[in-house]
């Protein structure tokens, strides 16, 4: 049996690979984890104990890191998805975004080192920056890197130790650079989240600048699989790039999201943008595709969504908590 270290493993989409791990592979797996405002332990309740352990702690406390990866083993692994993740916070305050996102790493890249373990780092594609709204071009495994956010500069940071300590080091590691994901879990802070627990909620969802900004949307599963699929048969020191072709703008999804609860497809607010807001990002995911086999699911947006909308209704009392102030939060910043 595999033994795995999954950092952020009670975040949303580190608590979504967690799951895929106990169903489909036979891995036992360490989760640590700092339990910060966007954890969900909740997520990892009824697994079993004899296959998954949740360690609280910080990915940047050196000693504890050292101590985990060691008892690893040398055929054991570390997924690291902890981070700080969400931009808006980011433009508010960028410290723990270095601190996690940066520090965090090296200090992961350091342990793995010294104890030669494999290594998968999960990143994003806004590392890269954004595109043209009216452009055919795509993000692929050597557009250049150009992070316009204090939380895309912070990955961006860390992807680039990850090379370092690939060329320098020989560490054994890959990187994936994934588009943004939805599903259950996420926390209500995020854009799919936050609009349908407003439409729940019977308030309107808010639209940055003019909702005509572009996503390329993925299901949290079809990213869990991807990373599986890299950690067990990607190639070492390769960057690979997970999306699945589902570029929408943001008014589309809104729209979609008040067309599925039964309201009106007009009924949502324009607000104040955000700061230097990336305008689209677009996967090409073809090198993940042609040489791992992957390919996703969820391959129609509008039934992940649908499904994703009956998550948020039957988990109210997870959500429900936290409303008031997330939308107290945005209100102060005119969004
Ligand atoms: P999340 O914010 O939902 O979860 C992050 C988890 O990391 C939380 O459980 C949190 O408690 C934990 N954490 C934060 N700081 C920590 C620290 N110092 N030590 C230990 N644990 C800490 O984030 P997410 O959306 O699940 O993203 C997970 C990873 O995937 C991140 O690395 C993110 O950059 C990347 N990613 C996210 C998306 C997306 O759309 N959400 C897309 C591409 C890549
Ligand atoms: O209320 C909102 N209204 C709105 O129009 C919110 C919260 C967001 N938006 C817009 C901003 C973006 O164009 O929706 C889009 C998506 O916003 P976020 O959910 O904040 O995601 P994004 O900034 O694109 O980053 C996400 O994808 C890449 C994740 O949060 C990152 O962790 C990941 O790396």
């Amino acid at each position: 049996m595999r033994r795995l270290l999954v950092t952020g493993g009670a975040g949303f989409i580190g608590a979504n690979f967690v799951h895929y791990l106990v169903e489909d592979t036979d891995a036992r797996v360490t989760v640590l984890d700092k339990l910060t405002y966007a954890a969900s332990p909740a997520a990892l309740e009824g697994l079993p104990s004899g296959r998954v352990e949740l360690v609280v702690g910080d990915v940047a406390d050196a000693a504890l890191v050292d101590q985990l990866v060691a008892e690893l083993g040398p055929e054991g692994a570390v997924v690291h998805f902890a981070a700080e993740s969400h931009n808006d916070n980011s433009l508010r305050d960028p410290a723990p975004f270095v601190e996690t996102n940066i520090v965090g790493t090296f200090v992961v890249l350091e342990a793995v080192r010294r104890h030669g373990v494999r290594l998968h780092h999960v990143s994003t594609d806004e590392v890269y920056g954004d595109l043209a709204l009216d452009s055919p071009e795509r993000f692929t495994e050597s557009s250049p890197y150009r992070p316009s956010s204090p939380y895309s500069a912070s990955k961006a940071g860390a992807d680039h130790l990850v090379r370092a300590w690939v060329r320098s080091f020989d560490v054994q590691a890959t990187i994936s650079n994934c588009s943004n994901n939805y599903g259950p879990w996420q926390h209500i802070e995020k854009f799919i989240p936050r609009q349908i627990t407003n439409v729940l909620s019977g308030t309107r969802p808010r639209l940055y600048g003019t909702g005509e900004n572009v996503r390329d949307w993925i299901h949290a599963e079809d990213h869990s699989a991807a990373v599986w699929r890299i950690l067990t048969q990607g190639q070492l020191g390769q960057t690979y790039l997970i999306g699945a072709d589902g570029e929408r703008t943001n008014k589309d999804v809104v729209q979609a999201v008040l067309r599925q609860c039964g309201r009106d497809e007009g009924d949502y607010e324009l607000v104040t943008d955000r700061p230097g807001h990336d305008l689209r990002y677009a996967i090409d995911s073809t090198r993940l595709r042609q040489e791992l086999g992957w390919a996703p699911r969820f391959t129609r947006f509008e039934d992940g969504l649908a499904a994703t909308i009956d998550w948020y209704r039957e988990h109210e009392d997870w959500w429900r908590p936290h409303k008031e102030a997330v939308e107290a939060a945005y209100a102060q910043h005119g969004q």
